[in-house]
């Protein structure tokens, strides 16, 4: 059989999505301009979004978890800057961090990009929050509202295929 072929974006994608952003602290000057472009795009598309903060990039995973436990939302959005420092400090960071927000990606049936960014500058990552490289806080966005659009479109697709499966069973009773 052909594979069906199933375009998740498509215009007004995230319309009535509800959306939680959890913002770190920590490069406050980075972190908050990866808000705004995210809040942004989310309200251009239609998502209601509500936004909490944590201290540090530590506290991501286990506020997405809290967040994602309470099954108020269709997508979770972590936004974090990570700067690497002297010490190994930046990587064991990096890795547990990501570790742990792909852990809840896949564990949860809600949405959740990777929001961290990981630069060896405070000027690296501002030219990744609304500078020379763009703003990834609309990246993140995107990301999140797609995979909400790709869930609904394979639950949709799960309910129009489920009338043939009963009518099946019920033929051979
Ligand atoms: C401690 C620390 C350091 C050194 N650097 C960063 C950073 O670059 N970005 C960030 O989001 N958080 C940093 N933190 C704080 C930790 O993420 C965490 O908040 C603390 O270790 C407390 O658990």
């Amino acid at each position: 059989m052909a594979p069906v072929k199933t375009r998740a974006i498509a215009k007004g994608t995230g319309k009535n999505a509800r959306v939680a952003i959890v913002r770190a602290r920590w490069n406050d000057d980075v972190t908050l301009a990866l808000e705004r472009a995210a809040l942004e795009r989310a309200t251009e598309n239609g998502a209601t979004v509500e936004v909490f903060e944590v201290a540090g990039s530590f506290e991501l995973p286990a506020a997405v978890a809290l967040l994602a436990d309470s099954a108020r939302y269709d997508a979770i959005v972590p936004i974090g800057c990570l700067i690497r420092g002297d010490t190994p400090h930046f990587d064991v960071l990096a890795h547990a961090i990501a570790r742990g927000i792909l852990d809840l990606s896949v564990s949860y049936p809600i949405a959740i990009p990777f929001g961290v960014l990981t630069c060896d500058t405070i000027e690296q990552a501002m030219a990744r929050a609304g500078g020379s490289e763009g703003n990834k806080g609309a990246e993140f966005m995107d990301a999140a509202l797609e995979m909400v659009a790709l869930r609904q479109a394979v639950a949709s697709k799960s309910r129009s295929s489920r009338p043939r499966a009963k009518a099946r069973s019920r033929s051979t009773r």
